[in-house]
This record gives structure tokens, C-alpha cells and sequence, in this order.
């Protein structure tokens, strides 16, 4: 019976017209947010990935390119995003640049970008949001030097906007020294995840059933100098940071 309902919903898949080509205010693709009214299940949170893990043969590149397993969920109080990913080298900054621009960052890292009417202006407005987390080896006390933020004003991002928000990092290696050394071989990964509070970005109350627009970069840094910098990941694809219509 599962075989013929898939042969008959391929079928039907087949059979569609072609789709039209996606207007200016269609998203890309939609991430279903779940809502937790007590502690979130990451297990049945919404789950997308982007990005790759460049290795092979068990020989991973310097720079590499990095994989971003990313889960969203949200409760009464703020939006949570987790992003575990799949780096072989870990390389953080020791003395965070407290004042670096939020939308671009050489160690390892992750900006994620909020629409919050999803109106996907061509620039950053009032409602749009960017929140970069430097990933550091430390906990979550640490998490506001290894952190920027920045929201639109119309015309461009204001980073001078410090709205409150946290993040907690984690990472795991096979041997010392782990971070910033690139020693003893392969390293597993990283994560951090977003808190961000609904008063915030400006929402009195939890938004259930609202669309919002999203997108996130993947920032990854293998080995010192300029040469260990692996290119900027993005999701979608097309994001470009200070267009929210992408
Ligand atoms: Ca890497
Ligand atoms: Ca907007
Ligand atoms: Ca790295």
C-alpha cells in the first residue's frame, strides 16, 4: 500500500504543471518553528542544514568548509536557534573585538539574520535584525564579549544597537590542545545556540503563526593568517547582508 501511494503521489508530483518562478515576496524555502510551552525537545524541534564539511579519505583540507546542522524552536519568552556544526580545525578569538562589525568575521562563528514582519525590504528596516555569535571555547558567562548585534534603521544596519540577547557555546575535540592549534589532528565541531527574547526584537508576546524571514552565515577560520579563513557559508544560498529581500 506505501508503494502504490508513493507511486501514485510521484505520480501526481509528475503530473503538475511546472511551477512559476518565485515572486519577490515568496521566501525561498519555510522552516515550521515549533512552540514549547515548558523546555524545548530539540529531537522534534524544525530541522534544516546547509553548508559541507569538506573531507576525504579522512584528510580534511585547511581551510575546510564546514556543515551547519540548524534546529528552531521557540517559546513564551524568546526564539531559540541551535546550530551544531562539523569543523575540523576550532579557532576562536582570545580577546574579542568588542566593536567588530556583526554581518562579517574571521574565526569560527555564525550570524543569524531576523525579518521580523517579513516584508523583505532591499534594506535593513526598522524590524530586521542581525546577531552574530563568536563561537568561544568558554561558557555562557562569556557570551557577551563573544557576541554583536545590529538592527536596521532603513538605509543600513546600526550597530550601535545593543538590544539584550544570549548565546551558549559548546564544542567537542579528540585531544589537547583543542582550539587554536592545529597539533594534534582533528578536532569534531561546534555549537552555539540563539536566545533571543520577544521584547527584543520588538514583540510583546510570542508570534504564533507569523512568518518571518531568516537567514544565517557560517564563518570559519582553520589556521592563522589570512590564508587558514574558509570561505563565508550562507543560508539560503542567495542572502546577501544587507538586503533582507534576499
Ligand atoms: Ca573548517
Ligand atoms: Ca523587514
Ligand atoms: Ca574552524
Amino acid at each position: 500500500m506505501k508503494l502504490w501511494f508513493l507511486v501514485s503521489f510521484l505520480l501526481v508530483t509528475l503530473l503538475q504543471p511546472a511551477q512559476p518562478a518565485l515572486s519577490a515576496t515568496q521566501p525561498l524555502r519555510v522552516v515550521h518553528a515549533p512552540y514549547f510551552a515548558n523546555r524545548i525537545d530539540w529531537g522534534t524541534a524544525a530541522i534544516f542544514w546547509f553548508g559541507r564539511a569538506d573531507v576525504a579519505n579522512g584528510v580534511a583540507p585547511i581551510p575546510g568548509r564546514n556543515y551547519a546542522d540548524v534546529r528552531v524552536a521557540y517559546t513564551s519568552s524568546e526564539l531559540q536557534v541551535f546550530v551544531s556544526v562539523i569543523d575540523y580545525y576550532l579557532w576562536h578569538e582570545y580577546n574579542p573585538n568588542t566593536s567588530s562589525n556583526p554581518t562579517s568575521y574571521d574565526y569560527d562563528g555564525v550570524a543569524l539574520y531576523l525579518d521580523i514582519n517579513g516584508d523583505r525590504t532591499t534594506a535593513p528596516g526598522t524590524d530586521d535584525y542581525v546577531f552574530l555569535a563568536k563561537w568561544g571555547a568558554s561558557g555562557e558567562e562569556y557570551s557577551q564579549p563573544y557576541q554583536r548585534q545590529a538592527r536596521g534603521n532603513g538605509s543600513a544596519w546600526n550597530t550601535a544597537w545593543n538590544g539584550s540577547w544570549r548565546h551558549l557555546p559548546g564544542a567537542q575535540w579528540s585531544c589537547n590542545p583543542g582550539p587554536n592549534s592545529n597539533d594534534c589532528g582533528l578536532d569534531f565541531g561546534w555549537a552555539v545556540t540563539f536566545r533571543i527574547p520577544w521584547q527584543t526584537i520588538g514583540l510583546s508576546a510570542p508570534p504564533h503563526g507569523r512568518t518571518m524571514g531568516m537567514g544565517m552565515q557560517l564563518f570559519d577560520r582553520d589556521a592563522p593568517g589570512s590564508s587558514g579563513v574558509a570561505p563565508v557559508q550562507t543560508w539560503p544560498e542567495t542572502l546577501t547582508t544587507t538586503r533582507p529581500d534576499t
